[in-house]
């Protein structure tokens, strides 16, 4: 009986640090981890210029989104310091276009973390470009606006109004840049193709004539 109480109180300690170990573990869970870390996600604006984004467009500095993209992913051009996966490489953003009813066009700005190879679930949208025309007030709104993910994302809009003309129903933007004129021209809708096991090359849906890759 002398030898019973020590022992008792060894299985004890025993079993108390086991449960302390299965706790540890259940709070571990990568994968509850990571689908919390996605939900939290909260990008600071100055991690992307969108002002200067906007202005490439109205300034007419890009001809249409291939080029806008183009622009947007070139590290000299200090356009976005976006590196959601922490690798300490910038990722890449791809422009995908939305055509909604009334002419209205949208540029989502998608963004793929560079360390997270094909993975789609990985890509987050963190702006938009909106385009709508109004043939009634012969005017277009352009309006650029970050996505809930990016901080203060309610409070920041930058936008401006170009005046359009409309002939044979089809929308001419009066006197603005070549841009506007490519927005409204008859094309395929423009999807940028990431290609994410090259980071530093993107592969536009469009080849041939020079277009199908760039660095
Ligand atoms: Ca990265």
């Amino acid at each position: 009986m002398r030898c019973s109480l020590p022992i008792v109180l060894l299985v004890a300690l025993l079993m108390s640090a086991c449960d302390a170990a299965v706790t540890a573990q259940g709070q571990a869970t990568p994968g509850q981890a990571s689908a919390a870390t996605t939900a939290n996600l909260k990008i600071d604006p100055h991690q992307l210029d969108l002002e200067s984004v906007n202005y490439l467009v109205k300034k007419g500095k890009v001809k249409d989104a291939e080029s806008l993209e183009k622009v947007l992913n070139n590290p000299k051009e200090k356009m976005h310091s976006l590196d959601l996966d922490g690798d300490g490489k910038l990722d890449k953003i791809q422009i995908v276009e939305v055509k909604k009813p009334n002419d209205e066009i949208v540029f989502e700005l998608h963004v793929f973390p560079s360390g997270k190879g094909k993975d789609k679930s990985a890509e987050v949208v963190v702006a938009y470009i909106d385009f709508a025309p109004d043939k009634a007030s012969g005017q277009m709104i352009v309006k650029a606006t970050y996505a809930p993910c990016v901080v203060g994302f309610d409070t920041i809009v930058y936008d401006y109004t170009v005046p359009i003309v409309v002939q044979n129903d089809v929308i001419v933007v009066d006197g603005g840049p070549a841009f506007f004129g490519w927005l409204f021209s008859v094309r395929p809708v423009y999807i940028g193709v990431v290609v994410v096991d090259a980071p530093v090359i993107i592969k536009h849906k469009w080849k041939g004539k020079g277009k199908g890759k760039w660095h």
